[in-house]
């Protein structure tokens, strides 16, 4: 085992440990304006943009490129598939949203980028015109103040898109980019024969000219890109730059040493002793040091937080700074809450939980434990692995982790639970996937999160039986009209329960009662108030009797909140429980 020493004054925001998180790919949840589908004439560069009908599936240029399906309907072309969904469109359905139980929005990013993903920000501070007006966006904040409700938003501070205000490969913005404007400058330092000097000197008076702006911030400065052609004779031919895995639509933030960052009159000072894109103090700047960075802005624009993509990517003392300033008191005061910082971090994430980083990470690891579970029995295991969560973080973290069954980077749970295979490209493929048992393990699945410790989170349309395998097929149109009501009643259920309890849930003692093959029993303890979960993943029923004296008194009465004629007392220190096959009880104290 490990132990992790931590600030002791660590804290992290209570609202989150409340919540109840309904993540939306916002593409795909909702069109609340038909006017904002035609916002933009193209997606990246010159591609077009390829416009789809709610009933289609996303385009996935891999059916085309490996397998000659002749059912294929896209274009080929990755990203530019769009479906017209929008802020307006989340705000319509809040009520819909609210009867599961949540009381928060994780919003994958909405900032202005080409792509239907938009993890390739065009300018990081301006909502995508496609998602709707500044004006929506207020109106939509207000509105989820109003009903107490929280929105966490996805930023990508590590890389840009290649078609942004930042790098201008294909010209097509007033500011003058990084590659525009080195890619200029080699064609003239290798077809002209200049120096580097002269080179900057024509290219920037030609800008000039052409009334292009260079950013006070020296986006131009902020890349890696070299005098050396790729592709050359291909229709991608491009001088060579750092980026992302090798996506050329990704240009990374490139790391300078002071030294450099001095030079290019980035920075007055060495931030760190090394290479790091920290040592930017102008990109410091823009991301979230000033009042209009894009971290603040957000937040002053109603955000209450942040998801962070490819977190550990980056390095950790940007995050630190990042945390000073998003936490300092007085801008706390300002935006009216604690904003809370969640790192996407697969894996062990102690090494940012010590109180100056994260507060919350994407719990992968129980889900992973929570679907093994749901798969294959073996309850003993999952339990040493989600042992092994709690033992690894402090205790405002770990009821701070946003605990999913899936997300827009994964298949969908309810395939993923009926056997389907994400190496196959859409479920229907999929022979051996079945969606019945999908399903009955995914009601236990929202069983044991609703349960738990951490903020619950569905991922849109997980509770109306979208199915998919992975990602694009994942990211489908959310159902309306044709959702799986039995499923959404579960999910309301239980939604119910946990805000009936919500200290209970969001602040009790977790006790597990029973782990083993096919049966997980936990309970929950906040001061005089308890709950049981009691789940049989099995196709047997079960009867167990389980000493619960440690949290429980005899002749206390529990009764089911999915199936309120069942009811149990407990007597001599025991629960008796039954489990019919494939069930989950959510046992709460009655009065
Ligand atoms: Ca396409
Ligand atoms: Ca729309
Ligand atoms: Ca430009």
């Amino acid at each position: 085992f490990q132990l992790t020493v931590y600030d002791p004054s660590y804290q992290t925001p209570d609202w989150m440990k409340e919540a109840v998180v309904y993540q939306i790919f916002p593409d795909r949840f909702y069109n609340g304006n038909r006017e904002n589908d035609t916002a933009k004439s193209n997606a990246r560069g010159a591609e077009p943009i390829e416009y789809r009908e709610w009933s289609q599936l996303p385009d996935n240029p891999r059916l085309k490129e490996n397998e000659q399906d002749p059912t294929y309907d896209g274009d080929g072309i990755w990203g530019n598939d769009f479906f017209g969904g929008d802020i307006a469109g989340i705000h319509q359905k809040l009520d819909y949203i609210q009867s599961l139980g949540v009381n928060t929005l994780y919003l994958n990013p909405i900032a202005y980028a080409a792509s239907n993903h938009k993890y390739d920000a065009t300018d990081f501070k301006t909502l995508d015109p496609m998602f709707g007006t500044e004006e929506e966006f207020l109106a939509f904040t207000e509105e989820l103040k109003k009903r107490g409700m929280h929105l966490i938003i996805d930023g990508v501070f590590n890389h840009v898109g290649d078609d942004s205000i930042y790098f201008d490969r294909y010209g097509k913005y007033e500011t003058v980019g990084a590659y525009e404007y080195w890619s200029r400058v080699y064609d003239k330092m290798n077809d002209k024969g200049m120096t580097q000097e002269e080179a900057e000197a024509q290219a920037k008076e030609e800008f000039n000219k052409e009334g292009q702006q260079f950013s006070e911030y020296g986006f131009h400065h902020w890349f890696h890109i070299e005098n050396e052609k790729m592709d050359v004779g291909l229709p991608t031919e491009r001088y060579k730059y750092q980026c992302w895995w090798g996506f050329d639509s990704l240009p990374e933030f490139k790391s300078m040493t002071g030294e450099e960052a001095m030079a290019l009159g980035l920075a007055t000072k060495t931030n760190v002793e090394y290479a790091s894109e920290y040592n930017n103090q102008k990109l410091v700047d823009y991301i979230f040091k000033e009042g209009s960075s894009v971290a603040k802005s957000w937040l002053l624009r109603g955000a209450t937080g942040w998801r962070l993509d490819v977190a550990n990517e980056v390095d950790p003392e940007f995050w630190r700074e990042f945390r000073k300033e998003l936490k300092d008191p007085s801008f706390q005061r300002e935006i009216g809450c604690d904003p809370l910082i969640l790192g996407e971090i697969w894996d062990d994430a102690s090494q940012y939980f010590l109180g100056d980083q994260y507060d919350s990470v994407m719990n992968y690891r129980f889900r992973d434990a929570v679907i093994e579970y749901l798969k294959h029995g073996n309850a003993e295991r999952t339990e040493r692995e989600l042992k092994t969560i709690l033992e690894d973080y402090p205790k405002e973290a770990f009821y701070t982790l946003m605990n999913l069954m899936g997300s827009h980077d994964t298949a969908r749970a309810i395939y993923i639970l009926g056997n389907g295979s994400d190496r196959i490209n859409r479920a229907e493929q999929d022979q051996k996937y079945d969606e019945n048992l999908g399903m009955a393990r995914l009601k236990l699945g929202a069983i044991f999160q609703m349960g738990y410790p951490g903020a619950p989170t569905i991922y849109y349309g997980d509770e109306a039986g979208i199915t998919g395998s992975s990602d694009p097929d994942c990211r489908r149109p959310y159902s309306w009209g044709k959702e799986n009501k039995e499923l959404t009643h579960h999910y309301q259920t239980l939604g119910e329960a946990r805000t009936k309890n919500k200290r209970l849930f969001a602040y009790g003692d977790l006790f597990t009662l029973h782990a083993q093959g096919d049966i997980y029993v936990y309970g929950r303890k906040y001061k005089n108030h308890v709950a049981i979960i009691a789940i049989n993943r099995g196709d047997k029923e079960q009867q167990i009797q389980l000493d619960v004296s440690t949290i429980i008194q005899d002749g206390i009465t529990l009764q089911d909140a999915l199936d309120r004629d069942y009811q149990i007392t407990i007597q001599e220190k025991n629960a008796t429980i039954v489990l019919p096959p494939f069930c989950g009880r959510m046992l709460l104290q009655t009065k």
